[in-house]
């Protein structure tokens, strides 16, 4: 039976991943490789390697170095942080399912350079499980946050030293605020007559931006980037088995990963989403989201990260709107973008989200105190 892997959307890669492939330890045939999932920064493909009759598939991804400037300390951390929660995942049912795996190269490095400087890792791929780039239902929503606070648990004993950081002040939204306010003054693209709603809400905003780092809150190893669509959903049982991009895993704090979860799974819509009426905070998200995270984060986090939580998910959906308006207004330099407006249309979806907040804050707030 042909597995359903080769429904792969055969797009003609950008790159040689045949090639790339045979630089790493893995036997057998490459057959074929498509570009694979919907991330905006790396390049990643999905290839079939026939192995003794077997087709398997691995991932394996170009990370992009314009972003992660220090692609070997990136794999450096990733490297350390796998081989931790493989560690956890030891002697689990199913644990190689568990935690991502890195494949090594033939010379038994973690990633591969090739000719023209491009830096590629390789993972299993992790079958029977999938990724979904919008919530379906709370359980969805509680598998999710519970699986993205145990990923945080499990690397609360991560040994020393400190892991490095990929993106310097990744989650600062003041400085994020800056930039959007440097861009505006220099208006590189001429976008700014096209964007003047979303920059008079941003401007009226800025007040929030420094709260949590005011909050004194503690540094933990975070995930940095808990987009719902990077955690692998497992198909027969829904379990969130799987934490993956582990690009931005740093020291952060708690709640820009519970913030990150707020964002990308109480709207019932894809981030790109055109028609903002259907953009809103659905409360049973929340509180799924809210259960979830603290049947597994709840043991650790402190009365004052617990009080910041819905707080949380408003300032981290405002902070990636203005990044998206930062790289509207800039020409679309940083997130991948796949039609014209496409980095405003996504503004405009946070923004509505944040709005949504705003108006059930004081319920998300009072829910908290409840559990
Ligand atoms: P990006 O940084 O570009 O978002 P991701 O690491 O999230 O890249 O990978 C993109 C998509 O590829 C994911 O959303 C997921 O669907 C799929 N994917 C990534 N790693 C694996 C894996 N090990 N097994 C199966 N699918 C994976
Ligand atoms: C990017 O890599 P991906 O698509 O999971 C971005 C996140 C944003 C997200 C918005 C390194 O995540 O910070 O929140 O897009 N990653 C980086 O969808 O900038
Ligand atoms: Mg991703």
């Amino acid at each position: 039976m042909k597995p359903e892997s080769l429904s792969i959307h055969r797009v003609k890669p950008k790159h040689n991943v045949r090639q790339v492939a045979g630089h790493f330890q893995i036997h057998g045939s490459f057959q074929e490789a498509a570009p694979y999932g919907s991330g905006h920064i790396n390049d990643t493909y999905c290839a079939i390697i026939d192995q003794a009759g077997m087709p398997v598939r691995y991932i394996f991804q170009r990370i992009n170095h314009n972003i992660f400037k220090t692609p070997v300390a990136l794999m450096e951390n990733v490297q350390r942080v796998t081989a931790h929660l493989a560690g956890r995942a030891d002697g689990q049912l199913d644990h190689s399912r568990r935690a991502l795996t890195l494949v090594s190269t033939r010379a038994g490095d973690a990633y591969h350079r090739d000719g023209e400087g491009s830096y590629w890792r390789c993972y299993l791929f992790i079958e029977r499980a999938k990724t979904y780039d919008a919530v379906e239902s709370p359980q969805q929503a509680y598998q999710a946050a519970k699986a993205f606070g145990q990923f945080q648990k499990m690397l609360a004993d991560l040994p020393l030293p400190r892991l490095h950081d990929t993106i310097p002040d990744f989650h600062h939204t003041p400085k994020r605020f800056a930039n959007l306010e440097k861009v505006i003054l220099t208006n590189k693209a001429n976008r700014l007559s096209l964007a003047k709603a979303e920059i008079d809400f941003a401007l009226k905003r800025k007040s929030i931006c420094s709260v949590l780092l005011d909050a004194k809150l503690p540094e933990r190893v975070t995930h940095n980037d808990t987009k719902f669509n990077n955690v692998m959903l497992d198909n027969a049982t829904g379990e969130g088995i799987c934490v993956i991009d582990l690009d931005t895993v740093m020291p952060g704090l708690a709640l820009y990963d519970f913030g990150d979860m707020v964002r990308t799974a109480t709207s019932p819509v894809r981030e790109d989403e055109q028609d903002l009426s259907k953009v809103t905070m659905q409360f049973p998200m929340f509180e799924a989201l809210v259960r979830g995270y603290l049947s597994s984060a709840g043991e650790f986090l402190t009365p004052a990260e617990k009080k910041f939580l819905a707080f949380s998910g408003k300032l981290i959906t405002f902070e990636i709107g203005l990044r998206f308006l930062t790289d509207y207004l800039e020409g679309d330099a940083y997130f991948k973008v796949h039609r014209d407006g496409h980095n405003l249309d996504r503004c405009r979806t946070q923004f509505k989200l944040v709005e949504s907040i705003e108006q059930q804050e004081h319920a998300m707030n009072k829910l908290v105190e409840s559990i």
